[in-house]
């Protein structure tokens, strides 16, 4: 179903799907369905992701203190790599007495939603969040699918009690979910990613939401039942999902995943991709007024907030593809420190800095796109897709939008380009394309595999634009490099002119994971720094 969606999204325009649709039930892969969770393991880890070697993906991460340590609950991805699709079949629990020590403990599988809740489905541990209670027990606000409904969305939030984080974890509200499409009143909506804050004064609010609408609702005292009427949320400009309710200095923030998109959003160039949006309010049910961006759109579509402050240190958790084998749905959990900037009333939050473990040293390489600027003639770009995909080394069997460059609309041109724009001249004597599509070649509609291309250089002497002498066929192929090698030329620019395929009027749109542009010889890549001044431009 995701998976229709997202491709759904390339051929009917920037449509913003980047993280849940209603699922199709799924089974938990076996080894999930042994009731003996496997026994805690220490690590010494160098830095983000915490869990960063692929045998264990973290997701949604939900931070909060207790005994003296800072605990981060999270999903677990066990979704094959080629696999769309959250397949989510547990809850597992990290914690450390010194986040800079890089010590942390990892409990693995600490519950399952059919485990703790006897009307949920197996699968689809969603982001849920642990509240330490005022009774000094623990409360895990979980969405789960529900097994018997009729609801059109069945995701439902449950809440389950326990006397340690860890658990066991046993059903607070054995009756059912304290929140669905039916519960405490009927709603449309998809009722997942809880976030629950007990006020200063005793009282309990719980929010939650996605695609775009956001609910809160009062809880009673007892942290389980609800009371009062479900409030829609406004103000939060861009809200996609996840909310993450805090409270500081008497104001209320909520950070969320925001996904409005555009080259002048402060928030993502491409809609697939969310930011880490915050907005503020005087009180819990607002008015809530947008405040600003606290986290760029990391590797993953997806990034899903939690904050906390642990021994006066506020921290961020979220999570990126950066893990080995990592991917939109094989994600993993980072926590780097926020700051406040309280010289502002309300106190601003400082946009987060991404820290991330050292990687392997690179390796020298002949493709120096990524030292370039990268254009195209259907700028801007629609919002599905993100140029900067054309050069950053990614190709994937199974990419979305924002993993590309493209070029869909409903009524396509004949011809696009897609360019590269360097400093100071560079030799080249070949390129390589990555094509992506959904139709078949020939095909007038969708994206198809481009009828033929070239490679064209700018002659700075001429100003103008000229063709390269390649030295071979230009392959049209999707799913691999097409490589052709040209004679060397020493230029500022390179461009691919892309022919679209169709019959008459009517064209398909083209797209391209990767465009490498090849010097004679290897060298270590030196990738242009984000806020480098743009190149002059050719043509
Ligand atoms: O992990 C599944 C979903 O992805 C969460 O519920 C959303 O917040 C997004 O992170």
């Amino acid at each position: 179903m995701i998976r229709t969606a997202l491709v759904g999204a390339l051929l009917s325009s920037a449509l913003a799907l980047p993280a849940c649709a209603q699922p199709a039930p799924v089974s938990a892969p076996s080894n999930t369905t042994t009731a003996t969770a496997p026994a805690p393991r220490e690590l010494h880890v160098p830095g983000n992701p915490i869990l960063a070697d692929g045998d264990y993906y973290s997701t949604d991460p939900a931070p909060f203190v207790a005994e003296d340590a800072l605990w981060i609950l999270a999903g677990r991805d066990m979704a094959e790599p080629e696999v769309n699709d959250f397949i989510m079949p547990e809850w597992q629990l990290l914690t450390t007495k010194d986040p800079a020590s890089g010590d942390w403990t990892h409990y693995p599988a600490v519950a399952r939603p059919h485990a703790v809740f006897d009307w949920a489905e197996e699968g689809r541990a969603y982001a849920g969040q642990i509240v330490p209670g005022p009774d000094g027990r623990y409360y895990f606000y979980a969405p789960v699918l529900e097994k018997d409904s009729d609801a059109k969305d069945r995701f439902a939030i449950g809440v389950a009690v326990a006397d340690s984080p860890t658990g066991p974890w046993r059903d607070a509200h054995p009756e059912g979910p304290i929140i669905s499409q039916r519960v405490p009143v009927a709603n449309d909506i998809q009722n997942i990613d809880p976030t629950v804050l007990i006020d200063e004064d005793g009282k309990v609010y719980l929010y939650w939401g996605t695609f775009g609408q956001v609910r809160a609702i009062e809880l009673e005292p007892d942290m389980v039942h609800t009371r009062g009427r479900e409030r829609e949320i406004t103000g939060l400009t861009g809200f996609f999902e996840a909310p993450w309710i805090l409270k500081r200095k008497g104001t209320y923030y909520m950070l969320y995943a925001g996904n409005r998109a555009g080259p002048d959003s402060d928030c993502t160039p491409a809609v697939y991709h969310a930011c880490i949006g915050y907005g503020s309010a005087p009180s819990p049910f607002g008015p809530w007024t947008y405040r600003g961006v606290v986290l760029k759109p990391v590797s993953s579509t997806t990034s899903h907030p939690g904050a906390v402050e642990f021994k006066g240190q506020w921290y961020l958790a979220y999570h990126t593809a950066d893990a080995q084998g990592g991917g939109h749905f094989r994600r993993s959990v980072a926590l780097d420190k926020l700051e406040w900037d309280d010289s502002v009333s309300p106190a601003r939050i400082r946009e987060v800095v991404p820290t991330r473990r050292e990687g392997p040293a690179p390796e020298p390489t002949r493709n120096v796109a990524a030292a370039a600027m990268p254009g195209a003639s259907n700028t801007p770009v629609p919002v599905q897709y993100w140029i900067a995909a054309l050069n950053d080394g990614v190709t994937r069997a199974n990419p979305l939008p924002p993993e590309m460059w493209g070029s869909w609309r409903p009524d396509n041109p004949p011809r696009q380009w897609i360019s590269y724009a360097w400093d100071a001249p560079v030799t080249l004597n070949g390129a390589r394309l990555w094509f992506w599509n959904d139709q078949p070649a020939g095909a007038s509609v969708g994206v198809a595999p481009p009828k033929d291309w070239h490679l064209e250089y700018w002659d700075a002497a001429d100003r103008a634009w000229a063709p390269v002498k390649a030295e071979g066929p230009y392959g049209t192929q999707p799913g691999h490099f097409q490589e052709v090698a040209f004679a060397p030329v020493t230029t500022r620019c390179l461009r691919a002119v892309l022919e679209a395929s169709g019959k008459g009027a009517e064209h398909a749109g083209l797209a391209v994971q990767e465009f490498e542009a090849l010097a004679p010889e290897a060298t270590l890549p030196r990738p242009r720094a984000a806020d480098a001044p743009a190149p002059q431009p050719c043509g």
